[in-house]
């Protein structure tokens, strides 16, 4: 078809979004449904799922070109994908998605994601998928989603395995209380686009980071005193685990003073033993920085 504005920018459009799809998915422009006024584009999806096809016409749709892509019908069968997760190594988020599907013997993908090397483009097209620009997001049947604990959730209602959120509910609102304390206690403060904010000067925004990881710690060392066995609760991995790992091995990082919490570090390290938390570590991973990456 002749090369139109709209077919030109749509094609730049989806050569950026290569980063983010799948390489097998093939796009082609198909023809010009004149039919149509209101499209005077088309485009082939094909090679995926129904579903993921729906996403990525929703991710197009958000281009300002969109009324001029539409999807050609496909009569492929949808195929059944490994979920795939944006993040990278150090992420503590990104380890938390890692370890459940881990802990589920369940496959998935990784592609690397990270807002802190990101270039300005990589981040405007991240931000169409996850508007806060964080990571992690996980593709999966067909979806987008990001922010790990309804990730977390939503691995633990689909993926079979162990179950991650023990049966009584007095238990259950344990997990998600750790959860919710390290997710929204901790590790918000802790995140350098967060103390960059605070200060311009790293050793204040050090002091930041420990301030915030200690006084979280502090409440998560009392309330593992009321609810650990050989897990943060009771003797089985949950959620509450796939958060306390990373948060911990964060905390390290960032330089709180660990012997101030003995049981957190107990668990810490009794739970580095097994296979979920070792073969997710952040130092085994295929985008693993050297130790002295900040970030
Ligand atoms: N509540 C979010 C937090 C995500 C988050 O803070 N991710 C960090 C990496 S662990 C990030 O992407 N930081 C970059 C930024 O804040 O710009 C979640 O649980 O997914």
């Amino acid at each position: 078809m002749p090369a139109t504005k709209e077919t030109v920018e749509a094609q730049n459009f989806i050569t950026q979004f290569r980063c983010l799809i799948s390489p097998e998915v093939a796009i082609t422009f198909v023809s010009s449904p004149s039919t149509r006024p209101y499209a005077s584009l088309a485009l082939s999806i094909t090679n995926c799922s129904f579903k993921m096809r729906v996403s990525l016409l929703c991710l197009l749709r958000l281009h300002p070109a969109a009324t001029a892509i539409m999807a050609s019908s496909s009569s492929k069968e949808p195929s059944v994908k490994k979920p795939v997760l944006y993040g990278y190594a150090k992420s503590s988020c990104s380890w938390r998605v890692r370890a459940a599907f881990a802990a589920k013997n369940a496959d998935f993908e990784c592609r690397y994601f990270n807002p802190y090397e990101a270039t300005a483009e990589e981040k405007a097209q991240f931000a169409l998928l996850n508007p806060l620009g964080q990571v992690p997001i996980l593709m999966i049947d067909g979806h987008y989603l990001s922010q790990s604990v309804p990730i977390l959730e939503y691995i633990e209602e689909t993926v079979p395995g162990p179950r991650l959120l023990p049966k009584e509910p007095g238990q259950r609102a344990q997990v998600r209380e750790i959860v919710e304390l390290i997710n929204s206690g901790i590790q918000p403060f802790q995140n350098p686009s967060v103390a960059q904010r605070h200060s311009d000067d790293p050793n204040k925004q050090k002091e930041w980071q420990v301030y915030w990881i200690e006084k979280g710690l502090t409440a998560l060392e009392a309330v593992l005193t009321k609810t650990h066995g050989k897990c943060s609760v009771g003797d089985e991995i949950t959620l509450a685990d796939l958060c306390l790992v990373p948060q911990l091995f964060a905390s390290r990082r960032f330089g709180a003073n660990m012997t101030k919490f003995p049981l957190c570090v107990k668990i810490f390290d009794d739970l580095l033993e097994l296979e979920p938390f070792r073969k997710t570590h952040p130092n085994n991973q295929a985008d693993t920085p050297d130790e002295s990456a900040p970030i």
